[in-house]
């Protein structure tokens, strides 16, 4: 398609390239501040080496989490939603079973393998030990327990939280099926969904008082958008280390508008760690690219932003089936050069973005936010990349705001 190679920018889109009124890109000083520290520390090959391994780190972190419950309080159901699928899809835990196995059961991202959700083993029964089930679970694997009821909590929970705290990891409670609670009362004649579900929180802090002050979410897996599901996130995100709450963020199922803005935030604070890691030398110039790069780098990263935006096959083909529609009329909402997916011509188009007048416009731009005098002369593509890159993005975004609002998730 010769329409790839357009140039499409106007001097407009570059005052806004960040987005967000331009503030979103330049604010980021911490990461652009390490980055320079690096070059200044070491030679630049070095520091190139230094923040490709920072990348690579980033790529590669492992985040394991556990959930727990009785029997039946939807442990299965909730590892399904969390993963995306819904409980009739191929590779989803079985639900609406009673639980035989004594051991816990890892189900990996179907996008992301370094995240895996663990369903462990039902703690219904008298005779539960917390201490002997923690140790027999491993309690060691997981960076977060999830404790589920779809009643009120029980002396079992209630013991495995506090051994969970004596062990000093982390916990949340959940208290589940809430769709279920409020389709129960809707009828009623004085019916008030807020008041009903601030009564059942209230009831479940009184409930766990003994174990401190826990958090307590209201989720329904049938629907995340709804109830406290996005709170539970927003509190992870303060909780967990950096690198844990960005792998959680990234393979976070597409669910609505604000988990799209959400994966947008993490993923433009990778913008630079990419443009730098990528752009920073000039290491083999590729014939007609706008800037000599590393290909592999810019790749993996437009990759990892196309997955976690929902717009893979395999991503559309679940959502599809979910919201009843063909597969094909949420595939035609990917207008974009990456319609085929991250494929080399569209990389390479995106890349070969010339708009002289942009870099030069950039040049200025850019100077005030990263000290270019302390870069080697080749890191001049630095800033460049990180327009192509952010550019990159916004393309995806756009696309899966039109993909969610065809499946009206939106
Ligand atoms: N309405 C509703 N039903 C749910 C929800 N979560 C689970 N269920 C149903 O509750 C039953 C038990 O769920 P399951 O996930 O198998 O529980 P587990 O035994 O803890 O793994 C199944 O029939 C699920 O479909 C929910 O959030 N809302
Ligand atoms: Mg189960």
């Amino acid at each position: 398609m010769s329409s790839d190679l357009r140039v499409e920018e106007s001097e407009i889109e570059i005052l806004d390239i960040y987005g967000d009124g331009g503030a979103g890109g330049l604010s980021d000083d911490k990461d652009i501040q390490k980055c320079v520290k690096e070059f200044q520390k070491h030679s630049p090959d070095a520091a190139v080496q230094k923040i490709k391994e920072n990348f690579e780190t980033l790529d590669h972190v492992t985040l394991n989490i556990g959930v727990t419950g009785n029997t039946g309080a939807g442990k299965s159901s909730f590892v399904n939603a969390i993963r995306g699928l819904s409980n009739d899809d191929e590779g989803a835990a079985e639900t609406g079973v009673t639980e035989t196995t004594q051991t816990p059961t890892p189900f990996p991202h179907p996008t992301m393998p370094n995240v895996t959700i663990w369903d462990l083993p039902g703690i219904g029964s008298p005779k539960f030990k917390a201490k002997t089930y923690l140790s027999d679970v491993h309690f060691e694997r997981y960076d977060f327990f999830i404790i589920l009821t779809s009643e009120r909590f029980k002396e079992n929970d209630i013991n495995l939280a506090k051994a969970i705290k004596k062990k000093k990891r982390l916990f949340y409670f959940i208290r589940s099926k809430i769709d279920n609670d409020i389709n129960a009362e809707k009828n009623r004649r004085n019916f008030n969904k807020e008041i009903m579900l601030s009564k059942i929180r209230e009831d479940c802090k009184k409930n766990l008082k003994s174990v401190g002050d826990s958090k307590v979410f209201l989720i329904s897996s049938l629907n995340f958008n709804e109830y406290d599901f996005n709170k539970f996130i927003d509190t992870l995100e303060k909780e967990l280390p950096e690198t844990k709450k960005h792998a959680l963020v990234l393979s976070l199922p597409v669910y609505s508008l604000e988990v799209l803005q959400r994966k947008k935030r993490h993923l433009q604070k990778m913008i630079w760690l990419t443009a730098f890691g990528s752009g920073a030398i000039a290491i083999v110039p590729i014939p007609g690219l706008t800037v000599a790069c590393d290909y592999g780098i810019i790749l993996s990263f437009l990759e990892s932003v196309f997955k976690s935006f929902g717009l893979e096959d395999s991503s559309l083909q679940r959502l599809a089936a979910r919201v009843q529609l063909n597969v094909m009329s949420l595939k035609a909402e990917i207008k974009s050069r990456f319609h085929d997916g991250v494929t080399r011509r569209a990389v390479t188009s995106l890349l070969t973005t010339p708009a002289m007048a942009a870099i030069m416009t950039l040049k200025g731009l850019m100077s005030g936010a990263i000290p270019l005098g302390q870069l080697p002369a080749g890191a001049m593509s630095v800033p460049i990349m990180h327009y192509l890159l952010n550019k990159g993005l916004k393309e995806m975004e756009k696309d899966a705001k039109s993909v969610l609002e065809k499946a009206q998730l939106h």
